[in-house]
C-alpha cells in the first residue's frame, strides 16, 4: 500500500501520507460511512394478496432494516414497466408500478425511510427504456419520426443485421423492425432498446427526469450499466468467435469514447445540484478506469459496482458453467481494487445482488457450515474499505433455491439462455445443474420472513417459487437467535460504525498466499484492527507472528464462534469458517 492513513484529520476529512513522504486529503462522507441495504421490491413483502411484492410491503418492514444496522436503502426499479426484465425495461419514469403501488405509496415510504433517520437511493436504468416507452412508440413508426434518433437504428448488412454484436442475454443484440426496414440495437432483452445519448435532447429529458425525482426528496441513484451508455460511433464487428455467432461487444460498449463528457455532463445538470449518492454499475471495468469514475477530486460519481470478483467462478468457455474458484485468486481481485483505489476514490462492497447467486452457496458452505461461513464471508468482505451493500436476504444466510423443472424459472436471461444452449447443441441434462446454479433467479425467491406459508412473504400465490428451506431460514428465527446469522452482521455494523478505522484505515493484506484463511490488517491514528476468516472446512493453526503483534492487550472485538481460544504467540487457532476480528493496538 503506497497511502496509509495518518489520522482523522478533523470533522471532515481523513489525513494520508504516501510512502515518499507526500500527504493527501481524503474527505469524510456520510455515504462512505453508511451501510447500504438493497430490496428487490417484487420479491421483499406483499400486503396486497397478489403474489408481488409491494411498496407498503417495504414500510411494514423498515424497522427491521434499521434495527439491522442499515443507514441507506437500495430500490431496485420501481417505475412503470411492462417486466420483461422485472422493471429494468422501464415505459414511464415518472410512474410507479402498477403492482407496487403508487406515487402516493412512494412518497409515504420515503417519508418513513427520512423519519428514521435512513436515505433512500432509487435505480437508474437509462441505458436502455422498455419499447413500451412512449420515446420508442413514436420513433418506430417511421424513420421519420421526432423520435427516431432517441434510440439507435441502423439498415441491415449483407441480408443480416448491421453487426455481429450479441446481448447480454442471448443471441444477436438487434432487432429486425420491418415497417421502417431497419434494426434496432438492445444489448439487453429486444423488449429493451438502447438509448441513444449521442442525441442531446435525450440526455436533456433523463437529467429532466433525475432532477424530478431528487427534487421529491430521494437521495441518490445506483446507476444500471453506466459505463454503456457511449457506443462506438462505427459500431463495428466483433472478432468471430468460435461456438458463438454473436460475441458481446464489450469492448465497443463498455467505457466508450464519450463516456466521461456524458456523466461529466449529468454531473453538472444534476448530481452537483443535491447532497446525494451515487454507485455505478459497470461490467467490465479496471480499477484504472474505476478511479476516472470515482475519483476523489475529479471523479463523476462516488463508487462503481465491478464485476471482477463476480467471474471468478464462472467458466466462460462454456456458458453458464461454473469453475472451482481459489481463495486466493479472491484475495488477488479484492486487494487490488482496495489498493488502487486508496487515497484515490471510494469502494463499494458486496458478494450479493439480485443478478447474483447467492454468495453462502458460492463462496461458503451452505450446507454443513451455512452460519459459519456466511459470517466469516460478511467479516472478510465488509471490513474491507469501502461501503458496504447487502441485498435482502444475505442477512439471514439466506441460500441458493433448489428450482426442480425449468418451468419454475422466471428470468429472461436464464430462459433465453437455456435455448440458447439447447440451440448450441448442449444437453437438457448438461444445462439444468448449470442453470441451477447460476441463475439469476436463486438470488429472487422471496424474503423468507417466519415459518409461516409462503415464508410469510404473501398470503396469495407468489410469483416465483419460495426457497423450501424458509422452515429453517427466516428473519423470525434469526431475530430471535443470538447466534443467527442476522445478529452476527448487526454486531458487525455496529462494530464498523464505532471504529472508525475500519472505515477510513489502511487495508494490508496478511498471509495473501493462503488458500485457508483470509487475513488483514486495518490502521490508522495509531489504531490497529485485524481481521481473519477461515475459508476451510477442518480446524486450523495459522501463525500470523511475523506480520500481526497480537499483544496481551489484544481485544476481540467479534467471532462467529462462542468462545475461541487463545494464545499470546501469534499462532491462532481456528475452527471451520471460524472469523475473528482484534482490536490489536
Ligand atoms: O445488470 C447488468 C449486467 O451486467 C447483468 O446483465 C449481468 O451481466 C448479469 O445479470 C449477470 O448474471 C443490470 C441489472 O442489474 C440487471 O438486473 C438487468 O437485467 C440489466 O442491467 C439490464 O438492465
Amino acid at each position: 500500500m503506497d497511502w496509509f492513513c495518518l489520522r482523522l484529520k478533523d470533522e471532515l476529512s481523513v489525513l494520508l501520507q504516501h510512502r515518499n513522504g507526500e500527504e493527501c486529503i481524503v474527505k469524510r462522507a456520510w455515504w462512505k460511512e453508511s451501510v447500504v441495504y438493497q430490496i428487490y421490491p417484487r420479491s421483499f413483502c406483499d400486503t396486497t394478496g397478489d403474489g408481488i411484492g409491494d411498496l407498503p410491503g417495504i414500510v411494514s418492514k423498515l424497522d427491521y432494516i434499521k434495527e439491522l444496522g442499515a443507514d441507506v436503502i437500495w430500490l431496485c426499479p420501481i417505475y412503470q414497466s411492462p417486466n420483461d426484465d422485472n422493471g429494468y425495461d422501464i415505459s414511464d419514469y415518472f410512474r410507479i408500478m402498477e403492482e407496487f403501488g403508487t406515487l402516493v405509496d412512494f412518497e409515504h415510504l420515503l417519508e418513513e425511510v427520512h423519519k428514521r433517520d435512513m436515505k433512500l437511493i432509487m435505480d437508474l436504468v437509462v441505458n436502455h427504456t422498455s419499447d413500451e416507452h412512449a420515446w420508442f412508440v413514436e420513433s418506430k413508426k417511421s424513420r421519420g419520426s421526432a423520435y427516431r434518433d432517441y434510440y439507435i437504428w441502423r439498415s441491415g448488412k449483407n441480408g443480416g443485421p448491421p453487426n455481429n454484436w450479441g446481448s447480454f442475454f442471448s443471441g444477436s443484440a438487434w432487432e429486425y423492425h420491418a415497417e421502417t426496414d431497419q434494426y434496432y440495437l438492445h444489448l439487453f432483452t429486444k423488449k429493451q432498446p438502447d438509448l441513444n445519448w449521442e442525441n442531446p435532447q435525450v440526455r436533456s429529458d433523463i437529467f429532466t427526469m433525475m432532477r424530478w425525482w431528487l427534487d421529491k426528496g430521494i437521495d441518490g441513484f445506483r446507476m444500471d450499466v453506466i459505463n454503456l451508455l457511449s457506443k462506438h460511433p462505427d459500431l463495428p464487428d466483433m472478432p468471430a468467435e468460435d461456438n458463438n455467432p454473436h460475441p458481446l461487444p464489450i469492448p465497443y460498449t463498455a467505457n466508450g469514447p464519450k463516456i466521461h463528457s456524458y456523466l461529466g455532463e449529468m454531473k453538472t445538470e444534476v448530481l452537483d445540484l443535491f447532497p446525494i449518492m451515487t454507485v455505478g454499475e459497470m461490467p467490465a471495468v479496471t480499477p484504472e478506469e474505476a478511479v476516472q469514475y470515482v475519483h476523489e477530486e475529479s471523479g463523476t460519481l462516488n463508487m462503481v459496482f465491478h464485476f471482477e470478483h463476480m467471474s471468478l467462478d464462472m467458466d466462460f468457455s462454456r456458458p453458464g458453467e461454473v469453475k472451482k474458484w481459489k481463495l486466493t485468486d479472491l484475495k488477488a481481485v479484492l486487494d487490488k481494487w482496495q489498493h488502487s483505489l486508496h487515497g484515490r476514490g471510494w469502494n463499494s462492497l458486496y458478494f450479493n445482488n439480485h443478478d447474483q447467486p447467492r454468495s453462502v452457496s458460492r463462496f461458503g458452505q451452505a450446507k454443513q457450515y451455512r452460519v459459519e461461513s456466511a459470517t466469516a464471508l460478511a467479516t472478510i468482505l465488509f471490513l474491507q474499505q469501502g461501503t458496504p451493500f447487502v441485498y435482502q436476504g444475505e442477512e439471514l444466510g439466506m441460500t441458493n433455491c433448489a428450482f426442480e423443472r425449468m418451468e419454475e424459472y422466471r428470468d429472461v436471461a436464464t430462459l433465453n439462455m437455456y435455448q440458447q444452449l439447447l440451440a448450441l447443441g448442449y444437453a437438457e441434462e448438461d444445462i439444468f445443474p448449470a442453470i441451477q446454479r447460476r441463475s439469476r433467479d436463486n438470488a429472487r425467491t422471496p424474503m423468507q420472513w417466519d415459518d409461516s406459508p409462503n415464508a410469510g412473504f404473501t398470503t396469495g400465490k407468489p410469483w416465483i417459487k419460495v426457497n423450501p428451506n424458509y422452515k429453517e431460514i427466516n428473519a423470525k428465527q434469526a431475530v430471535e437467535d443470538p447466534d443467527s446469522v442476522y445478529n452476527y452482521y448487526k454486531k458487525l455494523f455496529s462494530i464498523r460504525r464505532h471504529n472508525r478505522v475500519l472505515v477510513y484505515g489502511d487495508y494490508q493484506p496478511v498471509l495473501p498466499d493462503s488458500e485457508d484463511v483470509y487475513a488483514y490488517l486495518r490502521t490508522m491514528d495509531g489504531e490497529q484492527v485485524f481481521i481473519i476468516g477461515s475459508f476451510r472446512k477442518r480446524p486450523l493453526e495459522v501463525d500470523v507472528s511475523t506480520e500481526v503483534k497480537l499483544g496481551a492487550d489484544r481485544e476481540l472485538l467479534l467471532s462467529n464462534y462462542p468462545s475461541s481460544p487463545d494464545q499470546d504467540n501469534g499462532i491462532i487457532h481456528l475452527e471451520p469458517y471460524e472469523t475473528r476480528v482484534y482490536r490489536i493496538s
